[in-house]
């Protein structure tokens, strides 16, 4: 056990503050209901649940009493497979989804049918274009873009087998290889996800290991047509995040403004609120409001600070509590992690809870058809309605009441915008000086920590502990997801930071960089690279460093965590994590338990096969314990210090 971890003083005071007040309000929160529900059901704990067909429900205890098999004769290593099938594909069901309205906007702008939208990185496309052997030179940027969007339709419909686009122009050529060789390289998203319902359906695929490597096939989905499609095509449209320092937590809610809380994972509707809210400024002043301030809830916020700098509310766990300051005159979601208790308890608070996509409806939300060849207008009838609700709120009386908790962050941080970073330290090889301070050990290793805030972990600072021990271990620390939210609300993104939290020797290198770079002070310990999609941000870094290096991203000193995750987008990430041949360490621990087919594979086999590995580890202690000898490992086989 790591004894230098603080166990004390990460609490949100504002969390505190708004949970009284809910108290006080009649308003139920997520913790309450979870208390309800205790005891968790053992048997879903373990994956040992199966509800495939109608002669179940059936339910396997491993420890010997009741039946040993489903009524079809499943065993639990059957089950438990085609139960964390089914979790990743619903993931990456999600990502591809998100990823896919990208395309299609993107083809939209190239034909003129999304006026309120542009190609804001050409450089970007074109180089995006060259690596998918889209024809550019001499043709007109709008050709490539249309090109470039028909490249990942091409990969939605291919029914020949070969490989999709995306594979083949953005996977590192080693690791393509190896995925070639374990079965893993998929040819259609779609296909995939289709083949892995069928196969989990009741009376198809019977073998452990064959549901498994399916499972690290839907990773491949969830990384190529999901997570980096999204983020390469965002970048396009939207721009490459620069960094910048930004305001967090729940003091960028403002009194006496219209206040517009955008929730939820697509850029497409969150960019256009944020750009009404500012051109319809006049109307908010005329309803006797100072402006419209437009904050970031979830993964949204992650992709509009990364880029616009626009003001960093909070994680998932918070966003009832966002809701119980009263501050909120229209939340607007698109998809993904909308609570669906959301609605209820912003009508306690006059606050508009306004749905914009066809599949994420609610019958107590307004619902706004938004699409973007109508953005602009879709846009302002959002921005109106919050208007129309600080007039209505005003008058009805309701005071709000925002926590006096606010903190700052370094964001934006790109794999373009970090290699312009460390230009400053050596222009010609950028990555060299962190390649040397890995090698010296200066950098022990570096940690993913990824995804979201369980309710069943926060009050335990899960993430905050573990970062803390990492930093203090010399192991850097990057972020994507609701974690960033809840380490820059602990003051993880900061200068002092490092000066805080860093060991002796990660202290050094990343004051010697802040420097160089002009900050003037040490680089942040913690790097925030995004939202959950920007993982493949991660990716691309790590296949950067492994291919400088001339190894595989498996032999390199680093893991990935997701240390308090709720979503099944974070079981198809850590998918793809396993397929890359990264450790993944997960809490709470995921549903495979009841199997030991499954338990000796993600722990013992896989890591022979392919380097990829599960730590399952629910404190900080053991997380930090476990990752720092994996890292251990991984540099002792490199023949580092
Ligand atoms: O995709 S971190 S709670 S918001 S799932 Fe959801 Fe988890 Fe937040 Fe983003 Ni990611």
């Amino acid at each position: 056990m790591d004894k230098t971890i603080d166990r004390t003083g990460y609490a949100n005071p504002g969390d505190a503050e708004l949970t009284c007040k809910a108290a006080g309000d009649n308003v139920e929160l997520v913790k309450d209901r979870l208390q309800k529900m205790m005891p968790e059901c053992g048997f879903g704990e373990l994956g040992t649940c199966c509800v495939m067909c109608y002669m179940g429900p059936c339910r396997i205890d491993p420890f010997g009493q009741g039946p040993r098999t489903g009524v079809c004769g499943a065993t639990p290593d059957v089950i438990v497979a085609r139960n964390f099938l089914r979790s990743a594909t619903g993931g990456a069901s999600s990502h591809a989804g998100h990823a896919r309205e990208l395309a299609i906007l993107l083809l939209e702008i190239a034909e003129g049918r999304a006026p309120g939208y542009k190609i804001r990185e050409e450089g970007k496309l074109l180089s995006l274009a060259g690596k998918l052997g889209v024809q550019v030179d001499g043709r007109p940027v709008d050709a490539v873009a249309a090109d470039v969007a028909r490249k990942a339709f091409e990969d939605f419909g291919r029914q020949d087998g070969e490989p999709m686009n995306w594979i083949r122009a953005r996977a590192s050529r080693i690791e393509y290889e190896k995925w070639e060789k374990l079965g893993l390289i998929v040819s259609n998203p779609h296909n995939e996800i289709e083949t892995a319902m069928h196969r989990t359906s009741m009376g198809n695929d019977a073998d452990p290991l064959n549901l498994w490597v399916a499972t690290l096939r839907m990773g491949m989905v969830d990384n190529f047509a999901g997570l980096m499609l999204a983020t390469d095509l965002s970048d396009v449209i939207f721009g490459i995040p620069t960094p910048k320092v930004v305001t967090a937590n729940y003091s960028v809610l403002k009194e006496g403004e219209v206040n517009i809380a955008c929730h939820g994972h697509n850029p497409i509707l969150a960019s256009k609120v944020a750009e009404w809210a500012d051109r319809l400024e006049g109307e908010a002043k005329a309803a006797g409001a100072g402006r419209v301030n437009v904050v970031g809830i979830c993964c949204i916020g992650n992709e509009l600070v990364m880029r616009y700098g626009i003001p960093y509310a909070g994680h998932e766990a918070q966003t009832e509590l966002f809701l119980v300051t009263g501050a909120i005159d229209a939340m607007v979601v698109d998809i993904q992690c909308i609570m669906p208790s959301l609605p209820a308890i912003a009508k306690c608070y006059k606050t508009r809870f306004i749905t914009t996509v066809p599949f994420v409806r609610h019958p107590e939300a307004i619902h706004v058809d938004f699409r973007p060849e109508v953005a602009d207008e879709k846009a302002q009838e959002i921005v109106r309605h919050a208007i129309a609700a600080y007039k209505e709120r005003k008058a009805a009386g309701i005071r709000p009441r925002i926590p006096d908790v606010s903190s700052k962050l370094l964001t934006g941080i790109s794999v373009e915008s970090l290699v312009s970073v460390l230009s400053a330290v050596d222009a010609k090889d950028p990555l060299k000086p962190v390649i040397d301070a890995i090698a010296s050990g200066d950098i022990l290793g570096a940690v993913g920590m990824v995804g979201c805030p369980n309710p069943k972990l926060r009050d335990g600072a899960m993430s905050e502990k573990m970062a803390e021990g990492l930093l203090r271990n010399n192991v850097l620390v990057v972020t994507t997801g609701c974690v960033n939210h809840i380490l820059a609300q602990g003051g993880f993104l900061t200068s002092e930071a490092t000066e805080k939290y860093a060991g002796p020797r990660l202290k050094k290198v990343l004051t010697a960089i802040g420097h160089a770079a002009g900050l003037g002070a040490p680089l942040p310990p913690v790097l925030h690279m995004g939202s959950c999609v920007d993982n493949s941000r991660i990716y691309d870094l790590l296949a950067a460093l492994a291919g400088k290096l001339g190894v595989e991203i498996s032999q390199l000193p680093v893991a990935g965590s997701a240390p308090e995750f709720i979503t099944e987008k974070a079981i198809s990430i850590g998918s793809f994590f396993l397929a890359a041949g990264i450790l993944v360490h997960l809490a709470p621990a995921p549903r495979v338990f009841g199997s030991p087919f499954a338990v000796s594979l993600l722990t013992e086999k896989l890591p022979g096969l392919n380097g990829g590995k599960v730590l399952v580890a629910a404190t900080p202690e053991g997380a930090v314990s476990g990752i720092l000898a994996h890292i251990r490992e991984k540099r002792q086989a490199l023949g580092l210090p």
